[in-house]
């Protein structure tokens, strides 16, 4: 019962904000992605294939902003 009642409340938000990360190749927007939302660092290139998402939800004034983050990959925009 109780872990129903915290999905629920993860689930809610005020606020929905989808924020799409561009850049050059290599440039570090999968590891500052991952830094952001799961505070972890990683050191080996992994090219992104496509478009890859996160979501983390933030309070700001009082709101609750669910931040939907999506990472591309050199061949997104052939996709999107
Ligand atoms: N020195 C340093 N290296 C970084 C930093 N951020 C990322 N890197 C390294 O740069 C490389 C590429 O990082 P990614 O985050 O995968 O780059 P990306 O922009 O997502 O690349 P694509 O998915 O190909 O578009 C990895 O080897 C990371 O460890 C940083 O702030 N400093
Ligand atoms: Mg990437």
């Amino acid at each position: 019962m109780d872990s129903d009642l915290n999905v629920d409340l993860h689930l809610q938000y005020d606020y929905l904000f989808k924020v799409l990360m561009i850049g050059d190749s290599g440039v570090g927007k999968s590891c500052l992605l991952l830094r952001y939302v799961d505070f972890a660092h990683r050191e080996a290139y992994l090219n992104t294939i496509g478009v890859d998402f996160k979501i983390k939800t933030i309070k700001l004034d009082g709101k609750r902003i669910r931040l939907q983050v999506w990472d591309t990959g050199k061949f997104t925009c052939m996709i999107m």
